[in-house]
């Protein structure tokens, strides 16, 4: 049972992680409207996060422009080699899944560039949103740790980029 589980968890964030970068950042929205409320930065077992890290990361992106706060989640999402890309990737898992509740959060305040309202998932999009609907809370997360961890840039595993001088 745990093994079908896992697998099937590995299946979703593959699907997750071949929808176009929009789609990706679009169906993160919508699964943070519907479990918003029942994420609790302050909980006990908060502990592996590290709550600087990810706020210091996200006062950054809340500085720039809006044009600039959507590239630098585009650039996440497609593993773009940009410094917030490089940064993120240095970030703990649970900091990473941290770091996007933040900016989520941000979004909702309008400190963010805020997720427009005529948006549409496509076909594909609403149907992983349904079967993740389906996932147990324990599930759900561990399936978004495996969304958040490989988005951004591993800063010890890409060479030096001549177009960004990173
Ligand atoms: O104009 O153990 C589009 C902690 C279209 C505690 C767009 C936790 C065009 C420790 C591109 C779509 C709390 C960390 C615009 C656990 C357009 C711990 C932009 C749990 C503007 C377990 C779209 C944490 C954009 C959890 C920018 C469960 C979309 C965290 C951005 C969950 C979407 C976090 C974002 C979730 C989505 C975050 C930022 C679900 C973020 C979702």
């Amino acid at each position: 049972m745990t093994a079908i589980n896992t697998n099937f968890n590995t299946e979703l964030a593959e699907r997750f992680h071949r929808l176009p970068t929009d789609e990706q950042l679009a169906l993160f929205w919508f699964i943070y409207t519907e479990m918003g409320g029942s994420i609790t930065p302050a909980a006990p077992d908060a502990g592996t996060a590290s709550t600087g890290i990810a706020e210091g990361l996200y006062n950054q992106v809340k500085e720039m422009s809006r044009e600039e706060q959507l590239q630098v989640q585009r650039d996440l999402v497609a593993r773009k080699n940009s410094l917030i890309s490089r940064e993120y990737g240095a970030l703990s898992d649970t900091t990473k899944l941290l770091f996007w509740y933040l900016l989520a959060r941000g979004m909702d305040d309008e400190e963010i560039i805020p997720f427009p309202d005529d948006y549409q998932l496509s076909g594909e999009s609403d149907h992983l949103f349904q079967q993740i609907k389906n996932l147990e809370f324990s599930e759900q997360i561990t399936l978004f740790r495996d969304i958040v961890a490989p988005m951004g840039v591993d800063p010890d595993a890409v060479p030096h980029d001549r177009n960004t001088g990173l």
